[in-house]
């Protein structure tokens, strides 16, 4: 290695220097000032790791007003400031998101305790990284007396009115908390209530209200709401809380808590009222560090809250002392990473697809880019009112989000990266795929093609609709072949899906392909459908062997899912099964009249018009007709009108953990009692199920007098007894 030459820096590290420095101070004050970023945090790390890389290789130009000399943020002066008693620290953060991350931060604690292999494993703590704001809550005689943020460590903003305001967060402790105590913490805002602020945002943005923006993450949600000035304001934000550490507290000589652990403080904060997060575990050495950050990845989407990682912290608070700490993070604790969930790629251009009932979506193609653990390559515009507000353009630089199960969206564009004036997206006002006119209904936010089953893209979603598991099941017929079969002229219209092959044939015999396929034994059926399939391209004996027989298989089917399958509008699974249900057989669903409709549980004017409609069509009459003619068949029952069931007219919300129903579950069962399940709690609410962590929603049903009941109530009223 050569030594850096103190009088002459290569002069281009010494400008790339500064451009980075100014880089992130101008990202640093749009993320911890003005709570709204405008690149990830990934491209932030990346930027932030290319000036350590350049300061460690020139010390000559180190500077104390660098980025990296400072955590977290500078102090706003429009609040209080606060002097934190200890220190509020920041920890290591880990980004090999490999098993390694783990197995590193355990291999150097053993080194700096001096342990060889022959010791036993060391304790951890194992926590979920929660991705909001630290907060320290200070408590005297067990009153809440000041709520602070991190700052820069040393000195943080008193927020103690907007902290108040959180419903989670105790203003008062029970007696016999020690008399100094601070509880430290994350700030956060669950998806679900991310989601329901940002409906009302856009309402309000709708109604012409001025001021106010739609929040690009949960986090930055919450940070706006801990820092807006209103107390007001802030208290319509939904926030919740983890406590997960300590600043000062009055030691255990002048009568304090004597906690050998961290484990055992976090269950006495629980105890004393605070929310803990139950996912945090006891961890025995790397191999369960490791087990715990898989285990938790794999949880990740399914979470109601953002994590960005897990936290591993030496679990004995004698070791943690012992280790004590570099600089100002302790050497006992490590963030380590899970793949970041917000990236920076460039748009490749703006498609737009056409879905099973006409809805064009506008999609953003984009440069591939790891985010959220999986490679993406193309994001939702949702419509074309999103598609301007976020205005995305050809070869924009955008941020692209995948969070949960939710499909990757554009969340915003680097305005300052664009390259001179690229053409403003419009929505086609003609179907891209078959050229019928698009029409926008009003009050409607969607564009869609007028062209039916006559456009291929409908067509063809038309049909993997009905192949689908949930409806009649047609294993391995995918996207990929029902393009193929599509595109080569195989499948006109759904039923074509049974006669494979028989369009050409029956053209060369000069018969209906209805007629043709009527004459001829299954077997020989069978045989065309086999011949058709292994035209096709990449097919084998054996696939389309398998594909012949899943078809027949599929024929053996329920009313349900044949009327699921059938891809009515505003008809999915729950409102099929209410409709087999009632009515009992498929011709007295289709010759209902729309008040007959309106007397299935599930079924309003909406969709009783929409049920009306369909069967209206002599063309889909035909085709369920057709689909009979090629042998599907269900079993059909006598009608059985209105049941009256156990939850009948009932409306429930979920929220928190329940101990053993997931959200799915629960909402299924639910449904299957009569009942039903809204997203948010108001005066129409009948019934709040609650389980563990269990947000806002609890609280507002608190506040409206809506009654609560946990796991058991709830089974005890689907099964009857209350
Ligand atoms: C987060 N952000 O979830 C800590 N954290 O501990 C957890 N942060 C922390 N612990 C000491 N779970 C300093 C910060």
């Amino acid at each position: 290695m050569s030594t850096p030459d103190l009088f002459d820096p290569a002069p281009e590290d010494a400008a790339l220097l500064a451009q980075l420095r100014q880089t992130l101070h101008a990202h640093a004050h749009r993320y911890y000032v003005l709570d709204a970023p405008t690149v990830p945090d990934a491209e932030y790390d990346r930027l932030f790791r290319q000036l350590q890389a350049l300061e460690a290789k020139h010390p000559e130009l180190n500077s104390p007003d660098s980025p990296t000399q400072r955590v977290g943020g500078k102090v706003l002066d429009q609040f209080g400031q606060v002097r934190h008693a200890v220190p509020m620290l920041s920890i290591r953060t880990e980004t090999d998101t490999e098993a390694s991350g783990a197995e590193n931060f355990d291999a150097r604690i053993r080194r700096e305790l001096s342990l060889t292999d022959a010791e036993p494993a060391i304790e951890y703590v194992a926590e979920p990284k929660f991705d909001g704001l630290a907060m320290s809550l200070r408590y005297e005689h067990g009153v809440l007396v000041q709520a602070a943020t991190r700052g820069d460590g040393e000195v943080g903003e008193n927020v103690t009115q907007n902290i108040r305001t959180i419903g989670q967060i105790p203003l008062r402790l029970p007696v016999g908390v020690p008399p100094v105590l601070e509880v430290r913490g994350e700030v956060y805002m669950r998806r679900d209530d991310f989601e329901a602020l940002n409906d009302r945002q856009r309402q309000r943005i709708a109604a012409g209200e001025r001021g106010e923006k739609i929040f690009v993450n949960p986090r930055n949600a919450a940070a706006g709401a801990v820092r807006q000035l209103d107390p007001a304001i802030a208290a319509q934000r939904p926030l919740s809380f983890f406590a997960y550490g300590l600043g000062e507290v009055t030691p255990p000589e002048a009568g304090g808590p004597q906690w050998q652990t961290h484990y055992e403080l976090l269950q006495t904060l629980k105890i004393w009222g605070f929310p803990v997060c139950t996912l945090v575990s006891i961890a025995q050495g790397a191999t369960e560090l490791v087990a715990f950050y898989t285990a938790i990845g794999g949880q990740r989407d399914g979470l109601g809250y953002d994590i960005d990682g897990v936290v591993y912290k030496v679990n004995s608070l004698a070791l943690q002392r012992k280790l004590g700490f570099v600089t100002r993070e302790p050497r006992w604790a490590v963030a380590h990473k899970f793949p970041a969930q917000e990236m920076l790629t460039t748009v490749l251009g703006i498609d737009v697809q056409v879905g099973r009932t006409g809805k064009l979506t506008p999609v953003a193609k984009l440069a591939p880019v790891f985010v959220g653990g999986v490679t993406v390559t193309n994001a939702t515009l949702h419509n074309e009112d999103e598609a301007r507000r976020k205005d995305v353009r050809l070869g924009d630089t955008v941020i692209v989000r995948r969070a949960g199960d939710v499909i990757p969206e554009v969340v915003s564009v680097l305005l300052d990266k664009r390259q001179g004036n690229p053409e403003v997206f419009t929505m086609p006002r003609i179907c891209p795929v078959c050229g019928s006119a698009a029409v926008r209904e009003e009050g409607e936010a969607d564009y869609r093609c007028t062209g039916g089953l006559f456009c291929r893209a409908q067509r063809k979603q038309a049909i993997l609709h009905f192949a689908q598991r949930r409806a009649v099941e047609v294993e391995g017929l995918g996207e990929k072949l029902v393009d193929q079969l599509v595109d080569a002229g195989v499948i006109h219209t759904l039923p074509d899906l049974y006669r494979l092959g028989f369009r050409a044939r029956a053209e060369i015999e000069q018969l209906s392909a209805d007629d043709l396929y009527a004459r001829l034994p299954t077997t020989e059926r069978q045989d065309i459908a086999l011949e058709q399939l292994k035209k096709l391209e990449r097919m084998a004996q054996l696939s389309a062997q398998n594909i012949v027989d899943a078809l027949e298989k599929s024929k053996h089917t329920t009313l349900p899912r044949f009327l699921f399958g059938l891809g009515i509008r505003h008809v999915g699974e729950a409102t099929a099964k209410e409709l087999a249900r009632h009515f009992g057989k498929l011709d007295a669903i289709m010759d209902a009249t729309e008040e007959q409709l309106l007397a299935v549980a599930d079924v309003g004017p909406i969709v009783a018009k929409s049920i009306r409609t369909f069967f209206d069509q002599p063309h889909n009459r035909e085709v369920v007709e057709q689909l009979r003619a090629c042998g599907l068949t269900w079993p059909e029952g006598e009608p059985a009108p209105v049941a009256a069931q156990p939850l009948s007219g009932k409306t429930f919300v979920l929220t928190g953990t329940l101990p053993t129903l997931d959200r799915e579950e629960a909402k299924a069962l639910i449904e299957a009692a009569g009942g039903k399940v809204a997203g948010s709690v108001s005066k129409k609410t009948s019934y709040v199920v609650a389980g563990l962590e269990a947000g806002s929603k609890l609280d507002k049903a608190q506040a409206l007098g809506v009654a609560v009941l946990d796991e058991a109530q709830l089974k005890e009223m689907l099964d009857g007894r209350s």
